[in-house]
């Protein structure tokens, strides 16, 4: 990044270097006193986004149209022209047909050097036929696909009674949440009406001519690259039966209106429980399209979407993207706190605006009530949790708000001559209140919800690209972040539901040591992967006094790590170790997996320096002269196959490992 800091005098022990590290990264911070950055990766996002503008007429920006061009070239592969489901990802239908189409039409010509070449590795691959499920639901929506070749999306199963097991109100929140709106436009069949643009996309999309085409043969078809989930037999036969039974002879017009009805009132409650802010970057738009067709481009509804939609774009030196989420707001404020406390920076006046900042923040952002009809719209309790974003997008996590409560105790309790008061004990009782909320009948606690379905659903994942994906699971995670924070908690306040928390601890524990694998490592389901999870089960371990000098199961987690240490001293593995549920090593090491697996053997109490001095001693060589380091390969995933960017990890995790080491074994020169 060219921020035209100057360099810092070199560091020596890790103490010197996280404090060159906080000092570019204080520059970081937003005026609201939240760290931001960019948080992409997903490449099917600005695809929704894009097709929603162009089918509702709304003007694009030059601006905006010229920045997304520049980004989708910036990432298209120099090998065969395409796009992948993520940035490092290979090239699939969905990320290769989706993207073309957005730089269509945002103006680009189709006789474009890079858009031939995109186009030979589309056909390459079978065309858009073969695409999964979004990707055929979204050019049909643009009127380059015919409806016949989607797999149903019923928004009947809206109107089934909630002790359906199948209900979904059951699914995980990201999947129903895309399902509603996808549903009523389904159940619209609403497509934008054919042009010379769309017309010429059909056969640019397409290895035949779209005449020829009987598209209901191609509802299954699907590039083997794009089939990360291949669809369960069960649920095969079901949309048969739907398609060839239930729409053509059972549904009858008043069934459809009702659906349609009721599935627009729970999109009409998200719409006011987030501000338009919607869930995230896949129902937003899709929102919008519902509330285009419902209700038309001249309604209040369409109009604030329209306004709200563009706090998912960042810009960047490649160009403008669009996020995961509108912003990782919390959640790495929260996790700044922690690092700056790890290297001792809460003491330092220095550093006391930049951190006072940031509780005002966290302070700003807690919810403080219970949405509208919180039971109708099946949404979990929320008074005094965080959200990953903002308190305006309003959804509860159980981890986010685990991090936004212990940031708060480390500036309010730990430090309370350095730092004023702004949340409230009674708050911070609410903020355990919704934690307790969230444990399963496992110990663990899932994302942002408990579990409510059986993991049977997973028969009905129909989006092919993703694994995973229909109910919440245990993480040990969001189990750690919980863990960590009760336990936290009780150290300034052990009165306030004393035995609920000691059972809950106890609880969450005993599913971590039970989610350990036999080699001795955890599979990690948000960060890339067993390096992620590793140093979270630890710290939940080490929370209960179980570690290397006690412990079996930790002695056989340090080894599972040091056994993989690298000639340098770092530890690196791909993504593909998401996606196959075993350790995939990346040809160089990582910054911030290396900081993780510190992290993880000083939770542990590993005992020996060495490793962990070799460790420190890379991250510190790979520091730039003005305290940054380079971007590395990206270290977020979700649902197994998709990855994320999470920019500042790089800033956060090498600060709070050169901390804990310094802590723990001195901190003298290291380089
Ligand atoms: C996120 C981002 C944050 C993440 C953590 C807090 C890190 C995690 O510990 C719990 C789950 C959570 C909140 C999470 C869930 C899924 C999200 C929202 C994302 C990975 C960011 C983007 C992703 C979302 C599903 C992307 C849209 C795609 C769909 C398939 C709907």
């Amino acid at each position: 990044m060219d921020t035209g800091l100057s360099d810092l005098p070199p560091a020596k022990t890790p103490l010197e270097s996280a404090a060159n590290a906080i000092s570019f990264f204080s520059h970081l911070q937003y005026e609201p006193g939240n760290w931001a950055c960019e948080y992409g990766g997903p490449m099917f996002l600005l695809p929704g986004l894009v097709i929603t503008w162009y089918v509702t007429e709304t003007p694009i920006p030059r601006s905006h149209a010229i920045e997304i061009k520049n980004y989708l070239f910036a990432r298209q592969h120099s090998e065969d022209g395409g796009w992948g489901l993520h940035i490092e990802g290979d090239s699939t239908v969905f990320g290769t047909a989706m993207n073309y189409t957005v730089l269509r039409i945002l103006g680009v010509d189709a006789e474009d050097a890079r858009m031939r070449k995109a186009r030979s590795t589309l056909w390459k691959l079978g065309g858009a036929l073969r695409g999964p499920h979004w990707a055929k639901f979204w050019l049909s929506v643009l009127g380059v696909l015919d409806y016949d070749v989607v797999n149903p999306v019923p928004p009947e199963l809206w109107l089934m009674p909630d002790w359906v097991p199948v209900h979904p109100w059951r699914w995980w929140i990201h999947m129903r949440q895309v399902f509603l709106p996808m549903s009523f436009v389904y159940s619209r069949r609403w497509s934008y009406p054919l042009n010379d643009l769309t017309r010429s996309l059909r056969s640019e999309l397409l290895t035949q001519s779209y005449s020829s085409i009987t598209f209901s043969d191609h509802r299954n078809s699907i590039a083997p690259v794009d089939n990360y989930h291949p669809k369960n037999p069960v649920l095969i036969l079901l949309f048969w039966l739907l398609t060839y039974i239930w729409f053509p002879f059972l549904r009858t017009s008043y069934i459809k209106k009702r659906a349609e009805d009721h599935a627009w009132w729970l999109i009409e409650a998200e719409d006011h429980n987030t501000s338009f802010s919607n869930l995230g970057p896949v129902n937003g738009p899709m929102n919008t399209l519902c509330a285009y067709i419902r209700q038309g481009p001249d309604s209040y509804a369409f109009k604030e979407h329209i306004k709200t939609l563009p706090e998912f774009l960042w810009m960047k030196n490649e160009g403008m993207l669009m996020n995961g989420t509108n912003g990782v707001q919390v959640w790495d404020t929260s996790f700044t706190i922690q690092a700056c406390e790890s290297a001792g920076f809460c003491t330092d006046p220095k550093y006391r605006t930049m951190l006072t900042k940031a509780l005002e923040f966290l302070e700003d952002h807690q919810i403080r009530e219970e949405c509208r009809d919180q039971h109708k719209c099946y949404r979990q309790q929320r008074t005094g949790a965080w959200g990953f974003s903002t308190k305006k997008q309003g959804y509860t996590v159980s981890d986010c708000t685990s991090e936004g409560l212990k940031a708060t105790l480390i500036l309010q309790n730990r430090f309370p001559e350095q730092f004023p008061t702004l949340i409230s004990e009674k708050r911070m009782q609410e903020a355990i209140d919704v934690l307790l909320t969230m444990q399963n009948k496992s110990g663990g606690c899932a994302s942002y919800e408990p579990t409510r379905g059986s993991e049977c659903l997973e028969w009905l994942n129909a989006a092919e690209v993703f694994g995973r994906i229909m109910i919440e699971y245990d993480y040990p995670e969001c189990t750690t972040a919980v863990v960590t924070a009760l336990h936290m908690f009780q150290r300034y306040y052990p009165g306030y539901r004393a035995d609920e928390i000691a059972a809950f601890k106890a609880r969450a524990v005993d599913y971590i040591r039970r989610a350990q694998r036999p080699d001795g490592s955890w599979y990690g389901s948000w960060g890339i992967c067993f390096t992620y999870a590793g140093f979270f089960a630890l710290e939940s371990l080490a929370c209960v006094g179980e570690t290397h000098a006690n412990s079996e199961r930790v002695r056989r987690a340090c080894q599972f790590f040091l056994d993989k240490q690298m000639v340098d001293g770092g530890w690196g593995e791909t993504y593909k170790s998401c996606e196959l549920g075993v350790w995939s090593q990346h040809p160089e090491s990582q910054v911030v997996q290396t900081a993780w697996v510190v992290i993880a053997l000083l939770e542990a109490g590993y005992p020996e320096k060495e490793p962990l001095r070799r460790a420190l001693s890379l991250i510190m060589r790979r520091q730039m002269g003005n305290g940054e380091w380079k971007q590395e390969a990206i270290e977020g995933v979700f649902n197994k196959s998709c990855m994320i960017s999470y920019p500042n990890y790089k800033f956060i995790f090498p600060i709070k490992a050169l901390g804990m080491y310094a802590k723990r074994f001195g901190n003298e020169a290291l380089l």
